[in-house]
């Protein structure tokens, strides 16, 4: 029995030595000290031994059990601290560790060029307004003397949302809106998305962006409108920009125009940039049509006015020289990235 519990010691110290966890080791207790461990039968069959036997044997056995239980104690205290150690080696954080870059956005050709137009006319004392994009087409179309027979009426063009609801084909409503609240003199500049039923190619999209601009005072002159988008122009493109009026037609406007400015590239030569041209189309405007202020509930003996209107996309496309408008709505890095 003594050789028993020799060779049970070496082999419960392996055990102990060999758990790897707390989970292990309490396995290992349970094994080697609970009630049905070899330990434990040995201690019951001490009663087929002499007294003298029991007394040593006892004693032993004994010792045996405080030994490994002193053992399991201390590989617990090993085990705990190694998990321990680990806990925190993997979850250290290096506080002086040089911080990770993150992508810095920049903002939209569109929305750049569009605060620069806006700082112009603000500049000046205009005022931003905006409104809804949905509308009515007394405020689209009927107030702006767009008749019924208007090509620009086409359903193919417009999107309509009922008989007399649709999408805004421009932003001039608001305009109309302004208007008809009767505070005068007006000077608002109105930027916003409008839409038309386009297919989408290089230059066509059923959503785009339009920036639109009127001025209703008394007083107000054909030499005002060209004398206020001159500088326009000029805070736009530079000093040095040239520009020139030639006659038009809209149906809200009367006498109408359109401003070219001299191309940057060729000087008025000609060459591909202006499509042997000379210049650039910029924007249509013109005087304001009497029988719109007069629908609008403005006195056209009192009061007369000029508006302006321009695609936002096709100014930003000239001034990068962008060949594709699709180019701004695809949110490709490499292309957003290039303005700042
Ligand atoms: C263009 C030309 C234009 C207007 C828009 C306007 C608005 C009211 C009264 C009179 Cl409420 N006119 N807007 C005037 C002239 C031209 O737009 O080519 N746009 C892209």
């Amino acid at each position: 029995m003594k050789g028993k519990l020799q060779e049970l010691r070496n082999r419960a110290l392996e055990i102990i030595n060999n758990a790897v966890d707390l989970s292990a080791l309490e396995q290992a207790r349970v094994d080697l000290l609970g009630k049905k461990s070899e330990l434990s039968g040995v201690m019951k069959q001490m009663g087929k031994l002499t007294a003298d036997e029991r007394r040593e044997l006892g004693q032993m056995a004994n010792e045996l059990r405080s030994e490994l239980e002193q053992q399991l104690e201390s590989k617990k205290a090993a085990v705990a601290a190694a998990a321990l150690e680990l806990k925190l080696k993997s979850e250290r954080i290096d506080v002086t560790a040089p911080g990770k870059k993150l992508p810095m956005g920049n903002q939209h050709p569109l929305h750049l060029v569009l605060d620069e137009i806006k700082e112009i006319f603000v500049g000046m004392g205009y005022e931003i307004v905006d409104g809804p994009e949905v509308e009515y087409d007394l405020y689209n179309f009927e107030m702006l003397n767009i008749p019924r027979d208007h090509p620009a009426r086409d359903t193919q063009d417009t999107f309509y949302v009922t008989d007399n609801i649709l999408l805004r084909t421009q932003t001039s409503p608001m305009q109309v809106r302004t208007m008809l609240k009767g505070k005068l003199p007006i000077r608002v500049i109105v930027p916003g998305r409008v839409y038309r039923s386009d297919e989408v190619d290089a230059t066509h999209s059923p959503v785009f962006h339009q920036i639109e601009g009127l001025v209703v005072d008394k007083g107000v002159t054909l030499g005002d409108l060209k004398a206020t988008l001159e500088v326009f122009a000029k805070r736009l493109y530079g000093d040095d920009a040239v520009v020139r009026f030639h006659p038009s037609h809209f149906p809200f406007t009367e006498p109408s125009a359109e401003m070219d400015i001299m191309c940057f590239h060729c000087h008025g030569e000609g060459c591909p940039l202006c499509k042997g041209e000379g210049w650039i189309e910029i924007l249509g405007c013109g005087m304001v049509h009497p029988k719109v202020l007069e629908n609008c509930g403005i006195d056209p003996e009192v009061y007369s006015g000029w508006a302006l209107g321009m695609g936002l996309e096709r100014v930003v496309m000239r001034k990068y020289q962008i060949d594709d408008l699709r180019l701004f709505y695809e949110n490709d890095l490499r292309f957003l990235t290039q303005f700042n």
